[in-house]
């Protein structure tokens, strides 16, 4: 747990920096940030960042506001907002996501607004006939394979791909391969002071001499607290503020008590900020099946995730466990993780139990996550168990790494929307969602489709009943990688 320091404790000058606001330097560009989603701590620390670099950040949304910048990626719901509280036509001020304001702030300076900054309202619920529509605004309704992107790749990803290549520059050379060569215990970081040079650089924007390959915002600022197992947003956010900016400088402060998770994260954080491979994802999936089968005969386990979408690579496994026998989930995962435990592979478990009541549904809250049993491991994985070997950094002579693992375990009869909501991309279900309530009037989310104008839950035991119920042609899991 986070304690705070003393309020009588110095600031640190970070701190105190922010906190001056500048005199206003950009007098033409009038900022309102929205709170929802946001948050009040958070804005407020941006309203105080911005104003420290000349920016004017109006409190209120009032007739002088010219850039609304919003964290809240649902544009309808967004605009909606706007309309209800904006004394004139939103549509005359720029609706921006936040990455305007970011582009922004590394400039110190307002950015020209792009259509990618821009959060366009949503277009009205009668739906544009099929034969005019070139590209669907909706990711549901087109094919994205895995070979479909520009690799938009960050140093977690693509480590090794770039240390020692001439055509990147030194400075995220540098960082890459601190990344790839952690060792792999927080205590080592300690005497050897990994991170120093990451201070004076808040941002590398880089590219090789391969144009579909980009390593774009590398951010050595809260960032580098996120990308640790157990780092939430808010956290990386207040360690900052108090002038944290390293891993050394977490572990030095004195006030800090990290939870079990980030104390595993931190442990653990050389193997898993470190790609999985499909062999390896392989290797771990007859390793809990083996489990499964060990505990119930009949036993379901279904791959999902980005592996499931036809990914060589992916941050963790995700798999489905589930039993024909209704009921019987929670205490099936709850056996796998003993299981687990037993065969003495089993480094971190935080196991939720199920709070899922579907006289509670159809749910709101689309980007919360579903109320299903679930697990999130990190596994002990031996080299013996993956085809191929490990794969293992350099100078890594260990015969095993750790792999973070989710479980999630619904009943059966929840299975197909489960399988949806879990296999993603996320912005593919994200469009899936806003397809569903407003070119359909129905409610969907991992648990359920609900049809708004029947008033009635619709039934599913494949995904294709679902794509079937919202009138859309069933798209392959290795066609969503939007
Ligand atoms: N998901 C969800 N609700 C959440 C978070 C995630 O339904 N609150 C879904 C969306 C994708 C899926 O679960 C798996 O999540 P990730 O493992 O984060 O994504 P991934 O596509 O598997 O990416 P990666 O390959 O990096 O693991
Ligand atoms: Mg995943």
């Amino acid at each position: 747990m986070l304690r705070w320091p003393h309020p009588k404790k110095r600031l640190r000058p970070e701190e105190t920096t922010l906190s001056r606001s500048k005199k206003a330097v950009f007098e033409d560009v009038h900022i309102f940030l929205v709170e929802r989603k946001m948050g009040r701590s958070r804005r407020s620390f941006l309203t105080q960042l911005a104003r420290s670099k000349g920016f004017v950040v109006e409190d209120v949304l009032s007739d002088a506001v010219t850039h609304v910048v919003s964290e809240d990626s649902e544009a309808s719901s967004l605009w909606a907002w706007l309309k209800g509280h904006s004394p004139s036509d939103p549509s005359k001020m720029h609706v921006l996501d936040i990455s305007w304001f970011t582009d922004s702030m590394k400039e110190r300076r307002p950015v020209a607004v792009e259509t990618k900054h821009l959060i366009q309202d949503v277009l009205p619920e009668v739906s544009t006939p099929p034969s005019v529509v070139a590209v669907s605004q909706y990711a549901c309704q087109r094919r994205t394979t895995t070979e479909n992107h520009n690799k938009t790749l960050t140093v977690r990803n693509c480590s090794s791909n770039l240390a020692g290549n001439p055509a990147v520059p030194p400075e995220a050379a540098a960082l890459t391969s601190l990344f790839t060569n952690l060792p792999n215990h927080f205590e080592t970081w300690k005497a050897d002071l990994y991170f120093p040079c990451l201070k004076d650089a808040d941002l590398f924007r880089c590219s090789s001499a391969d144009p579909s390959f980009h390593v774009l915002w590398i951010t050595a600022s809260y960032q580098v607290f996120t990308s640790v197992f157990g780092v939430g947003l808010k956290t990386a956010e207040k360690w900052y503020r108090r002038g944290l900016r390293t891993f050394p400088d977490v572990m030095a402060e004195p006030s800090i008590r990290l939870n079990r998770m980030q104390q595993s994260g931190f442990l653990h954080y050389g193997d898993i900020s470190r790609h999985v491979s499909k062999a390896e994802a392989q290797a771990l999936g007859n390793i809990i099946d083996e489990a499964v089968h060990a505990i119930a005969p009949n036993g379901i386990l279904t791959l999902t995730g980005g592996f499931r979408r036809g990914k060589e690579f992916g941050h963790d496994v995700d798999f489905i466990v589930t039993t024909p026998e209704q009921g019987q989930e929670e205490g099936l995962l709850t056996n796998i993780i003993k299981h687990l435990k037993h065969q003495g592979i089993l480094l971190f478990c935080d196991y939720q139990p199920s709070s899922f009541d579907l006289s509670k549904l159809p749910s709101h809250r689309f980007e919360a996550m579903d109320h299903f049993a679930k697990c999130f491991l990190i596994l002990k994985l031996e080299g013996h168990e993956v085809e191929g070997g490990l794969c293992r950094a350099e100078g890594d002579s260990r015969d095993w790494r750790a792999v973070r693992v989710d479980l999630v375990s619904p009943p059966l009869d929840r299975f197909a929307f489960t399988l949806l909501g879990w296999t993603g991309s996320r912005q593919f279900e994200r469009d899936l969602r806003r397809f569903a309530r407003l070119e359909r009037r129905m409610l969907l989310d991992n648990h359920a489709l609900f049809d708004k104008t029947k008033n009635e839950f619709l039934a599913a035991t494949t995904e294709k009943d679902i794509f079937a119920h919202l009138g859309l042609e069933y798209i392959e899991p290795w066609q969503r990688n939007a």
